[in-house]
């Protein structure tokens, strides 16, 4: 595993607002992304390709609502062994469209509230020093303790 094995984990967060907050993060191979749910409903984190529209097997995961502050969190962890670009979305909140041209991207259901933007987000995969360091500062944190709320 080397250094990247043993690298603190990238913390994506979710609340009610039905979005990832850091909706682009960057990890070397085999680094843990942790997804966190600090809404009160629960979320699905479902990596998908833009190409083939075809979901992913393996980066499939749910994360159950958390109540408030003070209580468990529910996460969901991956890791990825090769170079490359993850895209994902909630199942929940969004659902995958074929644009024009061909490119599938999620878009947000129609019956959910929130804002308008759909609820997915991209894990880039990489060595480059430079995009690792480009990551926000909240991916550092397992729990944002004033993010609660659903
Ligand atoms: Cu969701």
């Amino acid at each position: 595993m080397g250094q990247a094995g043993t690298a603190p984990p990238v913390y994506v967060h979710m609340n009610g607002a039905n979005e990832f907050l850091e909706n682009v993060v960057v990890v070397r191979p085999v680094q843990a992304v942790v997804f966190v749910d600090e809404d009160t409903g629960p979320h699905t984190i479902v990596g998908y390709d833009p190409a083939t529209g075809k979901t992913n097997q393996r980066f499939n995961g749910a994360v159950a609502g958390t109540p408030g502050p003070g209580h468990p969190v529910h996460t969901y962890t991956i890791r990825f062994r090769h170079p490359g670009l993850k895209y994902y979305y909630c199942s929940v909140h969004a659902e995958l469209a074929v644009e024009p041209g061909g490119v599938t991207q999620p878009k947000k259901r129609p019956t959910v509230h929130g804002f308008g933007d759909p609820m997915d987000g991209l894990i880039i995969v990489t060595t480059d020093k430079q995009l690792l360091r480009d990551n926000p500062a909240t991916v550092h944190k397992r729990i944002l303790p004033n993010y609660f709320g659903g």
